[in-house]
């Protein structure tokens, strides 16, 4: 059993895994430690990764990039529209509001859901895994932005089910980063916390963390985003540039023909890569569209005039996070930028005039998130052992509960859980109620949020539950945000005093002051969905309310109550297991396919290796019209092979194979006969 990190990112994917005495990043079946976020569907089987993307040209339509954008998130949002008008795959509105993929696969109209896609991504990075350790895997660590709502948290959690991957933790992107960056420094002052930003500019998105380091513990003490601005954006500056460019001297528009777009897009991709060594660059396109050849040619100084806007964006988030970690950037020891995004030159200026230093690049920008995650895997699995080293995350956004529509708030602003609040933790909440309730989660702040984000979380029901005696009944509602930042009610139950004899307990425990009783806790040992009694610190008198109940002994009754949670689009146990079926039916079907591919072969061997046997051992052993017809047959194969049966079924190649077997066994037989007899003989002789 082997741990292992997954970076999984809008453009590239990194495979991390424990190796003995430190971490290997995997190379995929092409060599590359990068692996492209691309599933398209061809013909009759699936193609993933690299030869997924390698198809995005020829097969447009049905070929899936990006679906990290789609995950969790509603057709509706207005950006996920703009995100839409980028992609030349078909998107529709489901029934619950989500988004749909379309795409025609194995002769009918079919549709996905971006998790299913994004399983299927999943399960090719799994398979790449298992192939180069040559054991199955299932525990990993999985980064995600910092960004990511309940639902899409939630999302990639289903996706790694139909995988059959078992998320020990998502993490922040940020966060791993910086777990990679402070578990291996022993250099850090001693005379207080020693502060670095870390700024991550990926294909879509930039993220930011501050992050304080002590000997032995790495506490985020800020995230902040943005979740449209990212090395794609600076790619399509370009094409719009050269979109006009090549409208006023071909008089061609790129917009009209989907290919066409593909093609500059990638393009304008590898031409900002080049300007970010060189002053200028030019493109290059043969027959672009309308059958003519373009060209072009930029410099730097004017892409970057193009970009000023993305540029001046970049410092956003960063100011941002910057402010909400309440240091000044004389505090901060040094920015780490990463994320292949960060490459382009004029990034590192924009920083140097913010931060007041320039920023470095000694982590290894594309696969640190990876290693981070495969470093919390490790920590989190209880058979490896890595050095003790206490990782504190803290939770972008700040989360509200209700109770029958009135909020239950443990901070001014209305919140249950502050923004920043370290996590996973959990919050005990203690109320009156004598009859089933419900309650609400949801996002206490929305412009804490990307736009477009509903408020709502889930619904959460509590009960039924019957009391004997209503004066003295209060219920206990734990509330975790747990491992992967999801906020979930794990348990709810009955309290029965036999005797009160502490009468301020009652106003206490009104129903809109639902007291918080215990403010727990994190740690990175602490495991999803369980054992979070031990992940509970000591009750805290300060926070308790007066008469508490259980602490007098008096308890004489405690019934475990039913909790039902019910989450804002999220997918119901009964699509899941849909879903996994359907995957299951796909891999079937790419099986298939790969044994088709395998006969193949085998019958092209056969036919060529029989041709050359005809010519020369066989010779002897057969009569001219024997050898005839079987030429003529493997002719015929071997002209079958190249057109009708190019892309044929197991049964169909079986079936050829033994026809043109039958012909050559006989001769196949006398060959061997002789053989043996001659074999005989010189065995007498010696
Ligand atoms: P995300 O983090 O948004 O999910 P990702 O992790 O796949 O995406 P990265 O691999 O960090 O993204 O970065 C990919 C981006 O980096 C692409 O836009 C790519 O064009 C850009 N990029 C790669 N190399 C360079 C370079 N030399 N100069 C400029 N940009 C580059
Ligand atoms: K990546
Ligand atoms: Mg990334």
């Amino acid at each position: 059993m082997s741990v292992v990190g997954f970076d999984i990112g809008n453009e590239n994917c990194v495979i991390a895994v424990a190796k003995q005495g430190g971490i290997d990043v995997l190379l995929n079946d092409e060599s590359n430690r990068e692996t492209p976020a691309v599933v398209s569907f061809g013909g009759k089987q699936r193609f993933m990764g690299s030869v997924g993307a390698a198809s995005a040209t020829m097969n447009p339509r049905s070929t899936i990039s990006q679906v990290k954008r789609l995950i969790g998130r509603r057709f509706r949002e207005p950006d996920v529209e703009n995100d839409l008008r980028l992609f030349p795959f078909e998107c529709l509105e489901g029934s619950d509001g989500g988004i749909l993929i379309r795409l025609e696969y194995l002769g009918e109209i079919q549709t996905f859901s971006p998790v299913q896609i994004m399983g299927m991504l999943f399960s090719h990075l799994k398979q790449i895994t298992e192939k180069n350790l040559d054991m199955s895997v299932s525990d990993c660590v999985i980064g995600i932005p910092s960004y990511f709502t309940d639902l899409q948290r939630r999302a990639y959690l289903d996706a790694a089910t139909i995988a059959g991957l078992k998320p020990l933790r998502l993490m922040h992107d940020c966060t791993a980063t910086a777990l990679g960056y402070g578990i291996y420094k022993t250099d850090f002052s001693l005379a207080g916390p020693t502060y670095v930003v870390f700024v991550d500019i990926g294909h879509c998105d930039t993220q930011v963390c501050v992050a304080s380091f002590e000997s032995g513990q790495m506490k985020i003490i800020s995230h902040a985003f943005d979740r449209n601005l990212g090395g794609r954006d600076f790619d399509e500056v370009l094409f719009s540039y050269f979109a006009v460019q090549f409208k006023e001297q071909y008089d061609i528009d790129v917009y009209a023909n989907a290919k066409a777009s593909i093609r500059l897009r990638a393009s304008c991709e590898k031409l900002k890569k080049v300007l970010s060594a060189n002053a200028e660059a030019p493109i290059n396109i043969e027959c672009l569209m309308d059958e003519k050849d373009v060209r072009g040619f930029i410099k730097r100084e004017d892409f970057e005039k193009l970009s000023l806007n993305l540029l001046e964006r970049i410092s956003v988030p960063c100011r941002k996070a910057l402010v909400d970690s309440g240091l000044t950037v004389e505090k901060i020891h040094s920015v780490e930028l990463v994320g292949s995004g960060s490459r382009i030159p004029a990034i590192t200026r924009i920083l140097t005039s913010l931060f007041k230093r320039e920023p470095s690049r000694t982590i290894n920008a594309s696969e640190c998130v990876a290693r981070g995650c495969v470093l919390q895997c490790a920590m989190l699995s209880p058979i490896y052992r890595v050095r003790e080293y206490e990782v504190q995350d803290a939770f972008p956004f700040s989360i509200g509960f209700s109770s029958d529509k009135v909020p239950i708030c443990t901070f001014s602003s209305g919140a249950l859980l502050q923004k920043h609040q370290p996590f996973p933790s959990i919050k005990i909440l203690s109320m009156h109620r004598t009859d089933m309730f419900h309650m609400e989660a949801y996002y206490a702040d929305l412009n804490e949020l990307p736009s477009g984000v509903s408020s709502k979380i889930s619904n959460i029901t509590i009960g039924p539950f019957q009391v004997s005696n209503v004066e003295a009944t209060k219920v206990k509602v734990r509330v975790q945000l747990n491992i992967h930042g999801i906020v979930t009610v794990v348990a709810a139950s009955l309290l029965e005093d036999n005797i009160d004899d502490d009468p301020s307990t009652r106003s206490d425990d009104h129903l809109t002051s639902a007291k918080m009783e215990a403010e727990s806790n994190f740690g990175p040992s602490a495991v999803p969905n369980s054992a979070e009694d031990s992940n509970l610190k000591r009750l805290k008198p300060s926070s308790m309310s007066a008469g508490d109940g259980v602490r007098k002994s008096k308890v004489v009754k405690r019934l475990d109550i039913p909790v039902s949670e019910s989450v804002f689009g999220g997918m119901a146990k009964a699509e899941l297991s849909e879903a996994e079926k359907k995957e299951h039916q796909l891999v079937q079907q790419d099986l298939k396919m790969e044994y088709a591919k395998e006969k193949k072969n085998a019958l092209e061997s056969y036919v060529y290796d029989i041709r050359d046997k005809i010519l020369y051992q066989y010779h002897g052993f057969s009569t001219e019209s024997e050898r005839e017809g079987i030429s003529y047959n493997l002719q015929q194969t071997e002209d079958w092979l190249y057109e009708d049966g190019v892309d044929e079924s197991v049964d169909a190649y079986t079936e050829k194979l033994e026809y043109i077997k039958k012909l050559v066994d006989p001769i196949a037989n006398r060959y061997k006969e002789e053989e043996a007899r001659a074999r005989a003989t010189r065995d007498l002789l010696d």
